[in-house]
């Protein structure tokens, strides 16, 4: 029978210093490794050479998870979006430089100008998701669009809007399906009854179903029994990603049971 790789974030350590993540990469109890590009993270080509030594001493498969603070790929604003572009095109680089398996990026957000411009962030979105596919396409990297919340103001939060996004624009783009953003949308269902064909990674954490907690597997309201019959019943064989900030090793155990 097939069976999820059962993964992990570094995100629970962003906080750390870059050297000291990469310490840990030996450690995390698993060879699947999602790293973020992003904050103490941001990688450059020194720290993508020290990842491509770990991957080969601990045998690891990494994702690359794209930069997200202050980027807006729905953004009304040339030149911002032009930095967000650009920036997210050089993680996606990087994901080419360490094999990384997936480029994992977010939909774009409204902005406080937004309702005077009906429909323009909405298809900015989708050029943007045009433009990083072409670019994907050149660097033979692998790339998947997450779902995200609504009440951060992010464009994509419901199986519907995806299934917009793939009628107006016919891309053959995977979807990263966060059980907890969607926890937050009561959408985990939905998701999984309208799209479960496009679901190529999954991201898990659990949360209260208001805020965004990243809490350990179990210590919220997610149905994790429900969630681990939809994965076997549908023969799921990809990713899922531990993105969990607290009980980390417990977590990362309690996936396993559920999955394998
Ligand atoms: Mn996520």
């Amino acid at each position: 029978m097939p069976k999820a790789k059962v993964g992990v974030s570094m995100l629970y350590c962003l906080g750390e210093p870059f050297n000291r993540m990469v310490k840990r990469l030996g450690a995390v109890g698993t060879r699947y490794v999602e790293v973020l590009d992003d904050g103490k993270h941001e990688l450059d080509k020194k720290r993508v050479a020290m990842l491509k030594e770990a991957a080969k001493s601990y045998s690891l498969e990494y994702s690359l998870h794209a930069p997200f603070a202050d980027i807006n790929i729905a953004s009304p604003s040339k030149p911002m979006l032009n930095t967000a572009m650009k920036r997210l095109k050089q993680s996606m680089g990087y994901a080419n430089a360490l094999d990384a398996k997936l480029w994992v990026f977010h939909p774009g957000t409204q902005t406080g100008i937004g309702q005077f411009y009906p429909g323009v962030d909405w298809k900015q979105n989708n050029q943007s998701i045009q433009e990083l596919y072409e670019t994907a396409e050149e660097y033979g990297v692998n790339i998947a669009l997450e779902n995200l919340p609504a009440k951060y103001w992010f464009l994509m939060n419901k199986p519907e809007e995806f299934a917009r996004f793939y009628r107006e624009t016919n891309l053959p783009i995977g979807i990263v399906m966060d059980l907890g953003h969607a926890n937050l949308e009561a959408q985990i269902e939905p998701f999984f009854n309208m799209l479960a064909d496009k679901i190529i990674h999954v991201h898990a954490s659990d949360n209260n179903g208001i805020e965004d907690q990243h809490l350990g597997i179990g210590e919220g309201k997610i149905d994790w029994n429900w969630f681990a019959q939809t994965m076997k019943k549908m023969g799921y064989d990809k990713s899922v990603i531990l993105e969990s900030t607290t009980n980390v090793p417990e977590s990362l155990q309690k996936l396993r049971q559920l999955l394998c």
